[in-house]
Parts: structure tokens; sequence; C-alpha cells
């Protein structure tokens, strides 16, 4: 099997891709490289096995080398790779937006098509604007995120999110008109807290104070992640996202829910909105769209907004917004043989009946040294660690390391560990996966 990966660049092949979030130089100095993938499991290109306790990048649900989504996307290939989506059309995009409308929460019936999470963000903000001014009321122009949030890398999907490293760069080109919540992460109440927190709804008042300050006739919308998972996993204390729900609704403001690790079952419905029974108006997916085999991502809008635009001559263009590959038609194919797989494996609601083995499993860590808060919903897990004196982000980059040469991926945000496995994981596997950390974690002590 080893003589089929793709052979390792030597070191300085290494020079020419500049990586994203990622010390370059350190990771070139001491390259990690994936190769080949299978089921549960990444191999390197020296032929290590390495479970991943991360879905790649929390995305792909299903597991890797799905057999049927590489055959549609073949086949696909073959028929037509490529077709424009500006007034023309190609049926299988109409096939998966109808398939998609099926899943969807209430209402979230009419879909968008992007190739990210990050244009998924953009492309929901500047629905919300347009969908205001086509109402006559243009002067809604503001938004209301996160402190922590993570909404993508666009221009717009920076400025409502709240992860300082992400921004201070770029501060003086930031969206105007944004405010923040306070974001929900209290190790200080909710502790070691199994599955969502009982302390912190009150933080969603915190909107009511905001709109007072800016005069909600003047906000378009409210932008958060029902999970956050970028900033370490920040879970939505009981209660809080329906008052956020509530307090837009009482002023007119729309109501986004950035479902792009949330989506496609992570959290043991087919989205975080289902679990939580609170409908968003707007809600950004990508990532396990596709699983992960091809980029594409997804906004789902409420049939009311869709339809506040359906007016004016039939010949007028409605929403000046788009991109070449909205759409793509091998997108669309590896998301509908995806959705296949879901369906007949279960796998939108796995996550609900492994729920509680894996709560148990993560919870396992504490006690161990430096540990000073675990976190749990659906398939995700987060174990926060005390950081290094003066050295913030050290010891969880050495836990993540040390997972990584004992055969296990997780994910490393500052010093949280964060996992989040396909959801096609096995009782063994989410023990080796923790047992795993929790050794990393007292070989770094
Ligand atoms: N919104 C959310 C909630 C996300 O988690 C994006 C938007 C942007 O998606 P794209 O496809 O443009 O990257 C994301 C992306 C991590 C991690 O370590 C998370 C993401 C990306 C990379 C790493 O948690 N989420």
């Amino acid at each position: 099997m080893n003589a089929q990966l793709t052979p390792a660049p030597a070191q300085g092949d290494l020079d020419a891709f500049w990586m994203p979030f990622t010390a370059n130089r350190q990771f070139k100095a001491n390259p990690r490289l994936l190769a080949r993938a299978e089921g549960m499991y990444y191999w390197t290109a020296d032929g290590r096995e390495i479970l991943d306790g991360v879905a790649g990048l929390w995305c792909v649900n299903a597991g890797h080398g799905r057999r049927e989504i590489t055959e549609a996307v073949t086949k696909q290939l073959g028929t037509m790779e490529y077709a424009p989506a500006f007034q023309m059309g190609h049926p299988i995009a109409f096939e998966l937006a109808n398939r998609l409308a099926k899943i969807a929460p209430p209402g979230l019936e009419r879909i968008f098509f992007t190739n990210s999470g990050s244009e998924s963000v953009d492309t929901a903000l500047k629905i919300a604007i347009a969908y205001h001014r086509a109402r006559g009321a243009g002067q809604r122009i503001r938004f209301i995120g996160r402190e922590k949030g993570y909404h993508g890398v666009g221009f717009g999907g920076m400025s409502v999110g709240g992860m300082v490293n992400n921004r201070k760069v770029f501060g003086s080109s930031m969206l105007p008109g944004v405010d923040h919540l306070p974001h929900t992460l209290d190790v200080g109440n909710n502790a070691f807290s199994r599955g969502l927190p009982e302390w912190g709804a009150h933080l969603a008042d915190a909107l009511e104070r905001l709109i007072a300050l800016h005069d909600g006739s003047t906000i378009a919308a409210v932008i958060v992640e029902p999970i956050a998972g970028s900033a370490g996993v920040v879970l939505p204390p009981i209660g809080y996202l329906k008052r956020l729900r509530e307090i837009c609704d009482k002023h007119d403001i729309l109501l986004i829910f950035d479902e792009v690790i949330t989506g496609f079952g992570r959290v043991g419905k087919p989205f975080a909105s289902q679990a939580f029974d609170v409908t968003p108006d707007l809600m950004t997916t990508a990532k396990g769209l596709t699983n992960g085999a091809i980029p594409m991502g997804a906004v789902f809008a409420h049939r009311k907004i869709y339809d506040a635009f359906m007016q004016g001559p039939e010949n007028a263009i409605e929403l000046f917004h788009g991109y070449t590959y909205s759409g793509h038609p091998v997108a669309c194919a590896a998301a509908l043989a995806a959705l296949e797989v879901y369906t007949k494996e279960g796998l939108l609601t796995r996550a609900a009946s492994l729920a509680s083995e894996w709560e148990n499993a993560v919870h396992s860590l504490r006690g161990l040294p430096h540990v000073i808060d675990v976190r749990n919903y659906g398939l995700i897990g987060a174990a926060e660690l005390e950081p290094r004196a003066g050295k913030p982000g050290a010891r969880g980059f050495e836990v993540f390391l040390e997972c990584f040469e004992r055969g296990v991926m997780v994910r490393q945000t500052g010093d949280t560990i964060a996992m989040s496995p396909p959801l096609i994981i096995e009782s063994k596997q989410i023990a080796r996966i923790v047992e795993t950390l929790g050794t990393a974690i007292r070989e770094t002590a």
C-alpha cells in the first residue's frame, strides 16, 4: 500500500507552499505529512497510521475514502465537469437544493451555494442587508457577532468574528457598524459541565444592551455559532440561544446560525438548530456538506427571505451576488452522494446515540495534570489545559504533537485540545483517542 503513496517532498521542496493558519517555519523544519486516508484513519507519508480524531478539520463526517462519493464525482466529471449557474442551470444543483431543503430546519428551504464556510458567511451577511433593503428598511446595516466567534476569513466573517489573532492585523479594514456580544465560556462557573452548561443564559441579555446602544432599527442581523468550534469549543448555556431568538424577534433582527462545523450530524441532529430547538432565519454551512471531498458551502435562507427578493420586474436579477462555482456540478455530485451515505448509515443522528459514551470518555480526562476544564456535546469534545507560565499555547501544542507521535490526530487551539471525530467512530476508537490524549497530557506535564 505504501508504494502507492505520493513520495514525501524533500526538505527544500516545502518552500513554495505558503501554508494556511500554520507556523510555516516550524512546520517545514519538522513536517507532518499525510498521504492517504481510509475510514477512521490517515497514513503519513512514511506509512504511519494516524487515528483521525477531528474528521480532517471537522468535515469528513462519514469517514475517509467513501467509495460512493468517489464514484459520484468521477461520474459527474465524465458527464459534465462544469456548467455556469448565472442565467443558466444544471439539474444536479436543483436536485441538491431540493434534497437539502428536506432536511433543513423549518422554513429554511431556499439554498444559495458557495464554495466554503467563509463564502457562506459573507453571503449570509449580504443577504441580510439586502433583505432589509428589499423590505424598505435600508437603514439596517449593522451586525452583531460575538467574542470568540469564528466565521471564516472574508472581510465580513472576520469583522463579525471575535478571535483576536484573526483580527488584530486587519483592524483598519473591518466592516463598519459591527459590535460583539460577550462570549459564553466561563470556566469559573461551568468547569467540567457535562453537555450544555447550566450557568449563563443571561449572557444573551447583553443583546438588549447593544440594541439600546445602537438602536435596534439599525441592526440587520445577529450571527453566532450554536457551538463555537475554532475558539476551542464554546457551548451555549441552557436557554441562551432561545433568548437570543426572542430578542431578535422582538426587534425584527435576523438571526444567523453559523453551522459550518455543527451541520450534518455533528451534534446528533442534522443541524444544531434542530438539536437546540431554535430556528434561525439564515444558516451557513460547508465542510460536512460534501464530507470534505470537494469544497462547497450552502446558505439556507428562510422562505420569507427569498420571497422578499422576488418582486419587481421578472427580468431583474434579484440578488447581485454569486460565485463562478456556485452549485458546481462536481461539488453537487459529491454532496448528493455524501447525503446518501449519511442517510443510509443514520449518520445525521448517530452522534446522539454515542453522545453519552463520548461524554464519559472525555470526562475521564478530569483530574489529569493541568486539565482545567472538559467540555462536550454530541460528538464534540474539548480538554482545556492550564497555560504554561508566560507561554500561552505552548502546552497545547506539545500535547497535540505528542498525540500525533502516538498515532492520534487532535486539534489544538491555544491550550485547548478539541476533538470531533468522524461520525462513524466505534467504541474502541473513542477509547483510543481519549487514552492517547490522557497519556500525552501526562507525558508533557
Ligand atoms: N464558520 C465556522 C463556524 C467555521 O468553523 C468557517 C466559518 C470558515 O469555513 P472555511 O471553509 O472558509 O474555512 C469555519 C471554519 C478549527 C478549524 O480548528 C475550524 C475551521 C477551519 C479551520 C480550523 O477548529 N472552521
